[in-house]
C-alpha cells in the first residue's frame, strides 16, 4: 500500500500537510486506513467462524491498523517532515468503549490473532452507543459519567443486513454496523460485527440502574453495557440485549451460510460459534427456533445439528458471575425461547437420567453455563489450573458425563498491539537483536543467549528507561501527576474487585508508609500505580477505591514520607492508558486469591514488557511461574487447594487474622481519625469492619507473606544485573502467551477451520 499524506491533504482539505492539525490529520488517516480496508477481500473457507461476545474492548484502531497494513513508520516519516508527530496524532482517535475488561479485550486479541492467521472468522456482538462509563474521581471517590463513544468514531460502516428480532409483546428491527479487523501484514481481513436497533432515541440518559418499561426499551437497548464485570447483573434488560445480539447473529449465521450454498441440514460445515462465557449463550434455542420455526426442520434434527457446531468458553468460577435466569424472565422476553429451553432441558433430563445437579432447569431457574455445556461440542478453560478446578471441583459432574468436551486453552494476548504499538523502543531492541521474524513467529527465546551480555541487557534496560519516559509523560498530561524518573514502577491495573484484592495492596502501602515513618529510608523512591473502574453498583470496590485515593493524597502530603513513597490511581483506565503504562512496569501485581483469577490477561503484558511478576499461584500465573523458573517471578500466598478446603469447611476466621498484632494495626489504620475527618467516614468504616470481620477473599491471611515477599523484591531490584537478566529471561519466555498460539489451538482443537 503507497501513501502520499501531501497529496491526500491537498485532495481533502486543499492545503498543504504541515498547515493541518492532529484533529485533520487523524481523521485523514482513518478515511485512508478504512477506504483501504474496503477493498481488500474477507478470508475465505468453508467453515467460518462467528465468535460471540457482548463485549469487544478493542481499543484505539488507528496505529494498530498501520502496523497491520506495514506503513506505519512510512506514515510517522512523511508526517515528520510536514512538522507533525503521529503521536499527537494517535491521541486525537476516541477509544470505542465497548467491554469491561479481561474478557472483552481478550476477544479483541482474538480477533486480532484471527485475522493475522488469515482464518475466516468474524466477531459479533453489540453498538453499545455509550460504552462502559467514563471515570472520574470526585472528592476522593469514583464518579460514573456516560462515554458517548459512537459519535466521535470514525470506524464503523453500516452494512445492508438487518433483521427482526421478536421479544413478547412487541418487535424491533436492527442494524449491523461492520468494523474491519486487518491481520498483521495480510491482504485479506475479516470483520467486527456490531448489531444496532435500526434507530435509536439518544435523548435518553443512559441511567445504569433503571429498569425500562417496554415502550423505552424498545428505543434504547443498545444504549449502554452493563458495568458489572465478573458479575451476574440479573436485570431483565440484560436479557433483552442479551436475545437481541444472539438472534441477530443466529438470523446472520444462517443468512451468510445459505448464501455460500448450505441447504442448513450441513449448517456445521459451514459455522461455527464460540460463545464467549454464557452471555451469548442464549444463540442455542435461538438457532433451534429459527431451524424449526422458520426452516421446517423437526425439532430432533435442529437440535442434532446445533450441537454440532456451538463450543463454549468459561471465563470464571465465580458463582456470582454464573449467569442464572428465572424462567419467568425469559418468558417474558422471548416465550418462544423458554418453550424451548424447557424442551432442551426435558431432552437433556430424559438423555442423562435426570440429574438435578446438571439440570437446566432447576426451580424455576435457568442455568445458561448447563445449557451450553449440554448443547455444545466443546467447553474450555481459559488456563491450566482453571480448567483442573472446572474439571475437579466446578464442573465435575459435568466432566463426568462429557469428559471429550473439556479442553484448556490458556489466554492469550497480541504481540501487535501489546508489543509493536505500545512498546516501540522494545520492539527496535528485539528486532535488531533477534531480527524482524519474532513478529509473526512471536518466538522470543533467541533472548536467551543474550542473558549474560551486557550490550542486550543495557539496551533492554534502555527500553525501559524510554517506556518510563513515556508513561511519566502520559501521566503528566492526563492525570497531573510527576513520577521521579528513577522511582521503581510497581502496577495493578484490572478491575477493582474484592478477588483481585487491591485492599491487599492498599494494606502494604499502609505498612510501608509506617516503615518509613519508623525511619526505615528506602534506597530509591517506589511508585505504586493503579487502574481500574469498579461496578457502580459494588459498595465494597468503591470502597477500595476511596481508601487507594486517600493513601494517595496522604501520603503525598507527608513530607517525610513522599520523597520515598507514592501512590498513584489513575483516572478512567483503558485500554489507551493500559499501552502507556504496561511496558514502563517493573513489578507486575498478580495478587489475587488464588482459584479466582480465572486466567489474568495484564500478567502476560507485563511479562512480555520485561516487568517481574509478585503472584499468587492463580490463574496463569501458574504457567508463567513454571516457564520463567523461581529465580526469575516472586511468588506467595495460600495455594488454591487450601483456599478452596478453607471455603468448603467454612474453616477461614477474618477475624482471628485481624487480632494479630502486625495485621490489626494496619486495619485499622483505615480508620485512624485523620483518615475518617479527610475522607468519607461510612466508606472507611464499612470497608474496615468487611475486612475485620468477613474477608471473604482472604487478604488477611496472605498479607504477611506479601509483605515480606514485597520487601524481597524491592530488595534484589537493587542489584541491578541480576534484576535485568530476570526481566530479559520474562521477556525470552512470554512467546508462549502469543493469541496467535492461542487461536490455533482453538482452531486446532475445536474450530477445524
Ligand atoms: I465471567 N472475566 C471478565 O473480564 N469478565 C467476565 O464477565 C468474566 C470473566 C475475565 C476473568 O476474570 C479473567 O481472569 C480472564 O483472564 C478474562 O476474563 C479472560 O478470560
Amino acid at each position: 500500500m503507497k501513501i502520499d499524506l501531501e497529496a491526500r491533504s491537498q485532495e481533502k482539505y486543499g492545503r498543504p500537510l504541515a498547515e493541518l492539525d492532529d484533529s485533520a490529520i487523524c481523521a485523514m488517516l482513518e478515511d485512508i486506513v478504512r477506504e483501504h480496508a474496503a477493498t481488500m477481500p474477507l478470508n475465505e473457507g468453508k467453515r467460518r467462524l462467528y465468535y460471540l461476545s457482548a463485549e469487544f474492548l478493542i481499543g484505539r484502531l488507528l496505529t494498530n491498523n498501520l502496523i497491520e497494513l506495514g506503513v506505519y513508520d512510512d506514515v510517522k516519516a512523511q508526517l515528520a517532515s510536514a512538522g507533525h508527530d503521529l503521536g499527537a496524532v494517535e491521541a486525537r482517535e476516541v477509544e470505542p468503549s465497548l467491554g469491561n475488561g479481561g474478557l472483552g479485550r481478550l476477544a479483541a486479541c482474538f480477533l486480532d490473532s484471527i485475522a493475522t492467521l488469515g482464518l475466516p472468522g468474524d466477531g459479533v456482538g453489540l453498538n453499545y452507543h455509550y460504552g462502559l462509563f467514563h471515570q472520574r474521581f470526585v472528592d476522593l471517590q469514583q464518579a460514573a459519567e456516560p462515554d458517548g463513544w459512537l459519535d466521535r468514531q470514525d470506524w464503523l460502516v453500516r452494512d445492508e443486513k438487518a433483521y427482526t428480532v421478536e421479544f413478547g409483546g412487541f418487535s424491533v428491527k436492527s442494524r449491523l454496523y461492520d468494523i474491519d479487523v486487518l491481520g498483521y501484514v495480510r491482504t485479506t481481513k475479516n470483520r467486527l460485527r456490531l448489531f444496532d436497533l435500526e434507530s435509536v432515541d439518544d435523548s435518553l440518559v443512559p441511567v445504569n440502574s433503571i429498569d425500562f418499561d417496554k415502550g423505552e426499551l424498545a428505543k434504547n437497548l443498545t444504549l449502554f453495557l452493563y458495568p458489572d464485570d465478573s458479575d451476574d447483573a440479573g436485570r431483565l434488560l440484560r436479557v433483552y440485549q442479551e436475545y437481541f445480539m444472539v438472534s441477530n447473529a443466529a438470523q446472520l449465521i444462517l443468512d451468510e451460510a445459505m448464501e455460500r450454498g448450505s441447504n442448513l441440514h450441513d449448517l456445521p460445515d459451514y459455522a461455527v460459534v464460540q460463545i464467549n462465557d454464557t452471555h451469548p449463550s442464549m444463540v442455542i434455542p435461538e438457532l433451534v427456533r429459527l431451524l424449526v420455526d422458520v426452516h421446517g426442520f423437526e425439532f430432533d434434527e435442529a437440535v442434532s445439528v446445533v450441537r454440532r457446531m456451538v463450543a463454549y468458553t468459561n471465563h470464571t468460577i465465580l458463582a456470582e458471575a454464573l449467569e442464572k435466569w428465572p424462567l419467568e424472565s425469559l418468558k417474558t422476553v422471548a416465550p418462544r425461547i423458554a418453550e424451548i429451553v424447557i424442551k432442551l432441558d426435558e431432552l437433556e433430563r430424559a438423555e442423562n437420567g435426570s440429574d438435578d445437579a446438571v439440570a437446566i432447569v432447576r426451580d424455576g431457574v435457568v442455568h445458561m453455563a448447563h445449557m451450553a455445556i449440554h448443547y455444545g461440542f466443546s467447553i474450555n478453560g481459559v488456563a491450566a489450573l482453571h480448567t483442573k478446578i472446572l474439571e475437579d471441583t466446578e464442573l465435575h459432574p459435568f466432566y463426568e458425563l462429557y469428559p471429550e468436551k473439556f479442553s484448556n486453552k490458556t489466554n492469550g494476548i497480541t504481540f501487535r498491539r501489546w508489543i509493536m504499538d505500545a512498546n516501540p523502543a522494545l520492539s527496535g531492541v528485539l528486532d535488531d537483536v533477534l531480527g524482524t521474524d519474532w513478529r509473526t513467529s512471536c518466538d522470543l527465546s533467541g533472548l536467551l543467549a543474550f542473558k549474560d551480555d551486557d550490550a542486550v541487557l543495557a539496551r533492554l534496560d534502555n527500553a525501559k528507561t524510554q517506556a518510563k519516559a513515556s508513561m511519566r509523560e502520559f501521566l503528566w498530561e492526563t492525570q497531573g501527576v510527576r513520577i521521579p524518573e528513577d522511582a521503581i514502577i510497581d502496577v495493578q491495573v484490572k478491575r477493582i474487585h474484592e478477588y483481585k484484592r487491591q485492599q491487599m495492596l492498599a494494606l502494604y502501602i499502609i505498612w510501608k508508609y509506617l516503615d518509613i515513618k519508623n525511619g526505615n529510608i528506602p534506597a530509591r523512591p517506589l511508585t505504586i500505580i493503579f487502574g481500574g473502574k469498579a461496578a457502580p453498583a459494588y459498595t465494597i470496590a468503591q470502597d477500595i477505591i476511596h481508601l487507594i485515593l486517600l493513601l494517595s493524597r496522604w501520603i503525598a502530603a507527608d513530607p517525610v514520607v513522599s520523597p520515598y513513597l507514592q501512590v498513584v490511581m489513575i483516572e478512567n483506565y483503558n485500554v489507551s492508558a493500559a499501552e502507556r503504562v504496561i511496558p514502563a512496569a517493573d513489578i507486575s501485581e498478580q495478587i489475587s486469591l488464588a482459584s479466582k483469577e480465572a486466567s489474568g490477561t495484564s500478567n502476560m503484558k507485563f511479562m512480555l514488557n520485561g516487568a517481574v511478576t509478585l503472584c499468587t499461584l492463580d490463574g496463569a500465573n501458574v504457567e508463567i511461574a513454571d516457564l520463567v523458573g523461581d529465580e526469575n517471578i516472586y511468588t506467595f500466598g495460600t495455594s488454591s487447594k487450601e483456599v478452596e478446603r478453607l471455603y468448603a469447611e467454612h474453616a477461614y476466621d477474618a477475624h482471628a487474622h485481624y487480632l494479630r498484632p502486625g495485621v490489626k494495626l494496619l486495619v485499622d489504620f483505615i480508620t485512624n481519625p485523620a483518615f475518617l475527618a479527610l475522607g468519607n467516614a461510612e466508606r472507611l468504616h464499612r470497608l474496615h469492619d468487611d475486612m475485620a470481620w468477613k474477608d471473604w477473599f482472604m487478604a488477611l491471611l496472605d498479607i504477611e507473606e506479601y509483605i515480606q515477599k514485597k520487601e524481597q523484591v524491592l530488595a534484589d531490584y537493587e542489584n541491578r544485573d541480576a534484576w535485568r537478566k530476570k526481566s530479559l529471561v520474562n521477556i525470552a519466555k512470554a512467546g508462549a502467551f502469543s493469541s496467535d498460539r492461542t487461536i490455533r489451538q482453538y482452531n486446532e482443537d475445536i474450530w477445524h477451520l
